[in-house]
């Protein structure tokens, strides 16, 4: 978190992190489909040919409280491939809560594990403790045959604290909720560490509401009929 007392402006950075191909562009590219114009900067993306992300992507958010605090957030995708952990680390550092993007299909268990600890040893390396740092899990693609079922990725929420999302990001559906998780963690460890609510004269629901005016709750982006 960054906070500048004399703006008046606070700074988080969520990461998107996963194995390659999980959808972690798709969530955020989703999001800035999703989101109003107002409310949302430019939604920056590198791709490089296969839809591979060479370094990171980058959508930044922003609202003003009430009390006159203006606050971003940022969030950061890495690139997935194996070859870029030390890209992975750098993209890592500073940040303020994570939404790891799990490949739901079922043949993918093994490379979802390697990210996982590959990103908790990048926490490490960044100096960030990965028990307080708040963590969501997503499992992606559950449209594709094949996938985790249902009672599978229930058993695996049951195994490990993190709140666990199901998602089709290619349709929109599962992106908004992932994000809403991430980010009432994330509240409650800033309002847990910092004393937010009482410092910035914001509650909670304003937060919450302050980054999702914009968005409707289902996070199906169907067009209106
Ligand atoms: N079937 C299906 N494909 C998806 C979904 N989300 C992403 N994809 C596809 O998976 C590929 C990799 O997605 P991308 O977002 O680039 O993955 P990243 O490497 O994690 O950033 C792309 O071809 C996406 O269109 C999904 O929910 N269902
Ligand atoms: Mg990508």
């Amino acid at each position: 978190m960054q906070f500048n007392t004399k703006d008046r402006e606070i700074t988080l950075k969520v990461v998107y992190y996963g194995p390659a191909l999980s959808g972690k562009t798709t969530n955020i590219q989703a999001l800035h489909a999703l989101m109003d114009p107002t409310a949302k900067g430019r939604l920056m993306t590198l791709d490089t040919k296969g839809d591979r992300t060479l370094f990171f992507d980058l959508l930044p958010v922003h609202f003003n409280t009430r009390s006159g605090f203006k606050v971003k957030l940022k969030l950061f995708t890495v690139p997935g491939q194996v070859m870029h952990e030390s890209t992975r680390r750098i993209v890592l550092a500073g940040t303020d809560a994570i939404c790891f993007i799990a490949d739901g299909q079922r043949d993918q268990r093994g490379s979802n594990n390697e990210a996982y600890a590959g990103m908790l040893r990048n926490l490490r390396a960044n100096g960030i403790d990965a028990d307080r740092v708040p963590i969501v899990i997503q499992f992606n693609k559950l449209d594709l045959p094949g996938s985790l079922t249902r009672p599978e990725i229930e058993d695996y929420g049951r195994r490990g604290r993190e709140p666990i999302f199901e998602a089709r990001a290619i349709r929109g559906e599962g992106v908004v909720e992932t994000l809403k998780g991430c980010m009432a963690l994330l509240w409650d460890a800033l309002n847990a560490e910092h004393d937010f609510e009482r410092k910035l004269g914001i509650t909670r629901d304003e937060f919450m509401n302050g980054v999702f005016h914009a968005l409707p709750t289902a996070g199906r982006r169907e067009a209106a009929p």
